[in-house]
């Protein structure tokens, strides 16, 4: 038991417990588009966008808590209060190939893009 426990535990902190990235959707064959759902977080918290292709994440804010209400993106310079219940699409520079992380507000819940 106390070993299932431990066990459990290691698992938690040192485990690589990372949710699939989902990639976006080829909406035409020059725009791309992916959902976020924010409810306790960000799912998926991983997305992978297109290099060159213009893009945008389209949230969905279901969480109540006024701390997943902003979303910031640090390195495009975004800072959008989401709506709760109702999309919301942010456009996102895909010019420049990397892993941009993005937070709430607070720096408390985490996602990141992925441009490829
Ligand atoms: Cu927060």
């Amino acid at each position: 038991m106390a070993a299932a426990a431990i066990s459990f535990i290691v698992w938690w902190f040192f485990g690589k417990h990372t949710t699939a990235a989902v990639t976006a959707d080829m909406v035409t064959t020059d725009k791309q588009d992916v959902d976020v759902a924010v409810n306790g977080g960000y799912s998926p918290s991983t997305v992978v966008l297109k290099r060159g292709v213009p893009a945008q994440i389209t949230f969905n804010r279901k969480d109540p808590s006024s701390c997943l209400e902003q979303v910031v993106f640090p390195d495009f310079g975004i800072n959008e209060f989401l709506p709760k219940n109702e999309n919301h699409a942010i456009d996102i520079d895909t010019s420049k190939s990397g892993e941009y992380d993005y937070a709430c507000g607070m720096n408390m819940f985490h996602g990141k893009v992925i441009i490829k």
